[in-house]
């Protein structure tokens, strides 16, 4: 069984590197924080590579240890990949991971191109947190606090607080176990959804007044620049969420957001389930959920956003 084969090369490992996405969401920084505190409780130290923790994170346990991409070893015997679908999604990082002896990636997409020697995934899973509480289990490490705040961190972003469809028993079952634990789930849930910064407010008031309504109001779309960004102070991740504000609005199935970034303009979409977002981003080499995924886009700003409300329009 992979989990088997999982234990023993963390077993086998003379040095291990924990990877994750860019722009890493609360998902991407809990199951890796979570993982990095479950190696050192097996006698394992890691580095954990988190080019950039955005600021609503940086109150979990060890969030402070994670290292820039140059403070990378040159190789290590093990490479794991927590919530990423392909490896071009460990944006970046990608040579840290190849030059890895051996490779692992745990993962809940549907998307997932199984681009590692012992691929862990689980599509029915609500986050990639979520499953590390069964691997941790099996592999007989103990849900202290620490790891259970990191894990619930993951579940609560990627469940938009335990309100999509993907939750399943087992989300609350961890979740009152926690809580039995003594985790202030309700500091947490406030810390990582309900409090925004003052940054992300002005840049959702820049987007939400530049939003259109297409295809009779079934579509919006809207976008921020860098120059956006930068009259604002935005820090990292400050944009999270903000497509959400569309989706939520009465007869809207897809809501579309591009983020301009170096690489071009970052399309995150949102579905209210008629349209398979993750098929439609998948077409422009990206991919994710059914009802959030995303996608790099490498033209103008108008081609990019005909390009991408074609798709969505073909979709619908
Ligand atoms: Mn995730």
């Amino acid at each position: 069984m992979t989990l088997d084969n999982i234990l023993e090369e963390i077993k086998k490992a003379n040095s291990i590197v924990l990877l994750t996405h860019k722009s890493p969401d609360g998902d991407a920084i809990g199951s890796s924080l979570a993982f990095y505190i479950a190696l050192k409780q097996f006698g394992k130290t890691a580095d954990l590579i988190i080019e950039e923790m955005p600021r609503v994170y940086k109150f979990l346990p060890c969030a402070n240890e994670a290292r820039k991409i140059e403070e990378a070893k040159p190789q290590y015997d093990l490479a794991i990949a927590l919530d990423c679908a392909t490896e071009q999604r460990i944006e970046g990082q990608e040579e840290i991971f190849e030059n890895a002896k051996v490779t692992i990636s745990i993962d809940h997409h549907e998307s997932n191109k199984m681009f590692a020697d012992y691929n862990f995934v689980n599509p029915a899973a609500p986050a990639c947190a979520q499953i590390l509480i069964g691997i941790f289990e099996y592999i007989g490490i103990e849900i202290t606090t620490d790891i259970g705040a990191c894990i619930l961190t993951g579940i609560i972003t990627d469940t938009g607080g335990f309100k999509y469809s993907t939750i399943s028993p087992e989300t609350f079952e961890f979740t009152a176990h926690i809580l039995s634990k003594g985790v202030d789930v309700s500091d947490i849930y406030k810390k990582v959804l309900q409090i925004k910064t003052r940054s992300h407010f002005k840049l959702s008031q820049i987007a939400t007044a530049r939003l259109e309504f297409l295809e009779d109001e079934k579509i919006t779309f809207t976008y921020i620049t860098k120059e956006d960004e930068r009259k604002v102070e935005a820090e990292p991740g400050d944009h999270e969420g903000i497509v959400e504000i569309a989706r939520d609005i009465e007869g809207v199935e897809v809501a579309i957001l591009l983020r301009e970034t170096d690489e071009g303009f970052k399309a995150s979409l949102r579905s209210n389930g008629k349209v398979n977002v993750s098929d439609v981003c998948m077409i422009f080499g990206g991919g994710g959920h059914p009802r959030a995924a995303g996608c790099t886009l490498s033209y103008s700003l108008e081609e990019s956003k005909q390009k991408i409300i074609a798709q969505v329009k073909a979709n619908l």
